[in-house]
């Protein structure tokens, strides 16, 4: 594990979609943290020492040290999104406007299931040679990523006019899928995309796991 600057708050975790929408939300929240790097080739995410923090064996994991010394560690990467918006409030995800959070949330929502659900079950279908299998879904993610936009207005993000955690989610998936878009057919998301992805918190974030 190769571990890098101090905080209250570590993130274990590698280039992975799951990981890489964490680090995305921690940049964009201007949060410090450590960051320690796994190698799952090696097997690293099935060490002793790691399954004492998560016993799933699965990246990524949020340790956050409490002034006291206590450890706070969450081991689902949706739910270490939105805890760490608790942390800044109301920068990622609406506090006071109740109709704005559930528009965040139902985009937010809409990329998890519909979206990243397809993909991972694919990745899974493609290392265990189902090849039909992985082509469809893969054809169901991109569809899926096509029908997204619908939810532009003109020059707006995912959910409304501000970069909520909705585009963070999208945006880590869709960068993943990216030279498979037929990108003249969504032309809103595809101006979304290149103003997202010229952010420097986006950037910097994506880069966290980059060896
Ligand atoms: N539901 C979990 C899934 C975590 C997950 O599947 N992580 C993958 C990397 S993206 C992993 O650790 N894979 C290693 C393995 O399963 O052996 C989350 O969202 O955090």
């Amino acid at each position: 594990m190769t571990q890098e600057t101090r905080s209250d708050l570590e993130l274990l975790g590698a280039n992975t979609g799951n990981c890489l929408r964490v680090a995305v939300t921690l940049e964009a929240l201007g949060l410090s943290f450590r960051r320690t790097s796994l190698d799952l080739h090696q097997g690293e995410h099935n060490s002793p020492r790691f399954l004492a923090l998560n016993p799933f064996g699965k990246v990524p994991v949020l340790i956050n040290r409490r002034p006291n010394g206590e450890l706070f560690i969450l081991t689902q990467s949706n739910a270490i999104l939105l805890y760490l918006c608790t942390i800044r409030p109301d920068v990622l995800l609406p506090e006071n406007d109740a109709r704005h959070r559930a528009l965040v949330m139902e985009r937010f929502f809409y990329f998890l299931t519909d979206v990243i659900g397809p993909s991972g079950d694919g990745f899974y279908l493609s290392q265990n040679r189902y090849p039909r299998g992985t082509e469809l879904l893969l054809q169901r993610t991109l569809d899926a990523i096509t029908a997204s936009e619908i939810f532009f207005e003109d020059n707006s993000f995912i959910a409304g006019p501000s970069f909520t955690l909705a585009d963070i989610v999208a945006l880590t998936i869709v960068n993943a899928n990216s030279s498979g878009i037929a990108w003249d057919r969504v032309p809103k998301l595809r101006y979304w995309f290149s103003r997202v992805m010229e952010r420097d918190d986006v950037s910097r974030g994506l880069a966290v796991f980059k060896n």
